[in-house]
């Protein structure tokens, strides 16, 4: 998977992708990141990349041939066909789902906007998608570009290892994870659940599958709306709920 973003502050990305789970997978070869700095492709002394808005108001807006510029350059680098896709508070919002719908690309081109935006002829020219992480604004778009890499790398062969593949799987289950516990056993009389302790392997697999259920159910009930669950799931759900409220009545 090759990913190229378009940035004006290329020390944000290269710098966050040496680190971790990313990091290693550019060391293995599984993933490829480059980026490209529009100021690169100005021609005036002053490498403008911005200008003030037509119509008015407060702000600057990216110029549009830089942009185009550092995206055809990106395009010729490599000949796999390339997706370009505009971090923006506008897109689609990005969930798991819409992870593995990008993980599919062999290469994605990620521009980072900064200041108010882009010249919207950008959008209409060269952007096929544009895509959001959630209901905020930011002050540019490295930092959700970095997040899409990050979710996508994860999700690509071979790059977690076996350990931390089963907690993937939770997710991709449309669940929250399950509570995790280590050493000591106890903690200011807070004992570990005994079930962990007990070394039966199946036992301790359909606990941890009914606490996601029950967590899953208790914070975030509208994963559970969109999702059909086994007849052993919903079993266990129900034991979950029915634990919970003779809890709560003994309260
Ligand atoms: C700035 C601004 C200032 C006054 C009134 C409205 C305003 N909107 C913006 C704005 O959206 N600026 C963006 C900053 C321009 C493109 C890059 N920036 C950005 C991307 N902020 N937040 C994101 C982003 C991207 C993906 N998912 C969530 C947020």
């Amino acid at each position: 998977m090759r990913f190229d973003v378009i940035t004006l502050f290329p020390e944000i990305v290269e710098h966050s992708a040496l680190m971790g789970v990313v990091g290693r997978a550019i060391t293995d070869d599984k993933v490829q990141l480059k980026t490209w700095n529009p100021r690169t492709y100005t021609e005036d002394v002053h490498r403008t990349v911005d200008d003030r808005p037509f119509g008015g108001g407060p702000g600057m807006v990216m110029k549009v041939e830089p942009l185009v510029k550092a995206i055809q350059s990106a395009k010729k680098a490599s000949d796999a066909p390339a997706n370009v896709i505009y971090l923006s508070p506008q897109g689609r919002r990005l969930d798991q789902q819409g992870i593995k719908y990008l993980a599919a690309f062999p290469r994605l081109i990620l521009l980072a906007g900064r200041y108010e935006g882009i010249d919207e002829r950008l959008l209409t020219s060269c952007v096929d998608e544009e895509w959001s992480i959630g209901d905020y604004v930011l002050s540019g778009g490295e930092l959700p570009a970095l997040v899409l890499i990050d979710a996508v790398t994860r999700t690509l062969p071979n790059v977690l290892g076996h350990d931390d593949s089963a907690v993937e799987d939770s997710f991709v289950d449309g669940l929250l994870d399950h509570p995790h516990f280590t050493r000591p056993e106890t903690f200011e009389d807070n004992s570990v659940p005994e079930v962990l302790l007990s070394g039966d392997h199946q036992k301790i697999a359909v606990w941890r599958e009914k606490q996601a259920l029950g967590k899953t159910w208790q914070k975030r009930p509208d994963l559970l709306h969109n999702k059909e669950l086994s007849e052993h799931q919903a079993l266990l759900l129900d034991e979950f709920k029915k634990e919970f409220k003779a809890l709560k009545t003994k309260e």
